[in-house]
């Protein structure tokens, strides 16, 4: 996506275990597939002049150095962080690290379930958080980029 110009781009980050939607409790997370997630993003992103780069990772890592490739190459990041949510403060360093804004979302409510799933550390640093919408949830960060 080189050639996309950093303000049309959006990086779509998505942590562990996302790769296994639809067969992965699909009472909480519904039955679209990882490849129907990255498509409707995708689909969605194209049809708002934007080129969304749809990413998954098992690795905090790789989600941290994604992170910092943000910064400068796109004009909004959309991140599930899966379970990372709720303990990684290394996501969130790297959130503060960098000036894109980054839009937190969730397919499932997070509120609405296990006390543990309620602390996210990302929320404090994130531009917004997006929760409980499912995949729509990535299309109305979308939107909310593009209304910046
Ligand atoms: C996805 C996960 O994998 C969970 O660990 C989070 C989030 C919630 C989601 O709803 O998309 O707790």
């Amino acid at each position: 996506m080189a050639e996309t110009s950093s303000n049309r781009r959006i990086v779509v980050l998505n942590g562990p275990n996302l790769n296994l939607l639809g067969q992965r409790e699909p009472d909480v997370y519904g039955e679209a597939s990882y490849a129907d997630l990255e498509k409707a993003v995708a689909e969605y992103a194209a049809a708002k002049g934007f080129a969304a780069d749809v990413r998954q990772s098992n690795h905090e890592g790789e989600l941290v150095d994604w992170l910092h490739e943000a910064e400068g190459a796109a004009v909004g990041v959309i991140l599930n962080a899966g379970a990372l949510t709720h303990t990684s403060i290394a996501l969130a360093d790297a959130v503060r690290a960098v000036s894109v804004p980054v839009i937190e979302v969730h397919l499932s409510n997070i509120f609405a379930r296990e006390e543990f799933r309620r602390r996210s550390y990302l929320s404090e640093v994130a531009k917004g958080v997006i929760s409980g919408f499912g995949i729509q949830g990535y299309k109305m960060a979308i939107d909310a980029i593009a209304l910046e």
